[in-house]
């Protein structure tokens, strides 16, 4: 009885509750101490404890996303272990009581950091805030990831960049591989810190090889963790490429288990990908190109810059997924951006993401009542216009 109960508790819960008959596409549902997330799932960026100009009352009502993302990398570097530890754990710190998934670290330090050294040991790097200088190894990233105290921690891999000889793509796969059973290794050592359970998903790399994706997703498969990830994608390799990659991929990745594509993507590669079975992702695009200016909506993108908009008094997105859709005029909008006010990118933001909340929504009702396949080619051809 005890036994089951610990189980009970510790393990992530992943339901398959539909796929869909013409797709690969899954509605799931995912449990974990602090609640429950609907699968497929978009997780807005929140990297430095912040998901960039949004407050987290106005992110919990507005755009209602269960699953926030942070970066070990940067939380790590600032405001640093000891602060987090005192705080009582990221949550706490950032006042946010829903899922937190946090990334490991593995691809910041390649695409922010100076002078990084990678080894077989870890990965030796300067800060990019202050110059000094610090060391990522399999088992301090899972000691990090403890003390911020996300309910989903990622593995720590070599992110691969595009395009990658085929020499290096094979041993840098090999080496997370290793870091792996390292992680698993380290982890098996480590309690939980805050009274909550914590879930770790091992990442495929591969590059754009298919038979080094084939070999990296029957390792990651054969460790029987509860959730998978897929890396080393959305890198500047063509889309096709990506499809290409993630399909061979989650035909090999348990079924059972949640598949979640690091870092995708637009609105467009969130679907194809969805199409091919993949759960979760996460990405800067919506908040990051919000803060340019730049919105998603159902009919194709908006450069709200734009002086066709000057007197455009029609609401921001007419389908009101968000009261400042409804509640603000393009032409204000595009005043704010003109004039450089922080309202504007504020006000994009909450756009951005409720409509990527919107879109996920909306596939997970079409997998459930089994024509996603159809709506996902109508909204392919819509969202590809720029307005
Ligand atoms: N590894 C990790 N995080 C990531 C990636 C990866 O390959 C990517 C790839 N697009 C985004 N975030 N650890």
């Amino acid at each position: 009885q005890d036994g089951y109960i610990c189980v009970q508790i510790l393990r992530l819960r992943f339901t398959l509750e539909q796929t869909d008959p013409k797709s690969k596409a899954r509605a799931g549902k995912l449990v974990t101490d602090h609640g429950t997330i609907e699968t497929p799932i978009f997780m807005p960026v929140g990297t430095v404890a912040s998901v960039k100009g949004v407050h987290q009352r106005e992110l919990r009502d507005e755009v209602d996303p269960d699953i926030i993302l942070g970066n070990t990398y940067h939380l790590y570097l600032r405001p640093g272990m000891d602060i987090l530890e005192k705080a009582g754990g990221l949550h706490k710190f950032m006042g946010w009581d829903r899922n937190i998934l946090t990334d490991s670290g593995g691809y910041q330090v390649y695409s922010l950091s100076a002078n990084r050294k990678i080894k077989e040991e870890g990965v030796k790097f300067k800060s990019h805030i202050d110059g000094s200088l610090h060391f990522f190894t399999p088992e301090n990233v899972m000691e990090i990831q403890r003390t911020i105290g996300a309910d989903i921690i990622m593995a720590f891999d070599e992110c691969t960049p595009y395009p990658c000889d085929y020499g290096y793509a094979k041993r840098s796969m090999q080496m997370t591989h290793r870091w792996l059973d390292r992680c698993l290794a380290h982890l098996e050592k480590l309690p939980f810190k805050y009274g909550y359970s914590q879930t770790f998903f091992p990442i495929v790399q591969g590059s754009t090889y298919k038979d080094l994706r084939i070999q990296s997703a029957e390792y990651i498969a054969s460790v029987g963790a509860e959730g998978n990830a897929i890396g080393g994608l959305s890198v500047g390799e063509p889309a096709e490429e990506m499809y290409k990659m993630a399909e061979a991929v989650c035909d090999i990745l348990p079924e059972d288990k949640p598949r979640y594509l690091m870092g995708v993507g637009t609105p467009i590669n969130i679907l194809e990908n969805i199409a091919l079975g993949v759960d979760m992702f996460d990405c800067v695009m919506p908040t990051r190109n919000a803060r340019n200016g730049m919105l998603f909506t159902a009919e194709g993108t908006i450069n709200i810059k734009n002086k066709k908009w000057e007197d455009d008094f029609s609401p921001i997105d007419e389908m009101g997924i968000t009261f400042v859709d409804t509640e603000y005029s393009k032409a204000y909008l595009r005043h704010l951006f003109a004039a450089n006010e922080y309202l504007g990118k504020q006000i994009a933001t909450i756009h951005n993401l409720g409509f990527y909340r919107w879109l996920v929504k909306t596939a997970r009702e079409h997998i459930l009542t089994g024509d996603f396949a159809e709506w996902k080619q109508t909204m392919v051809t819509k969202m590809n216009k720029r307005l």
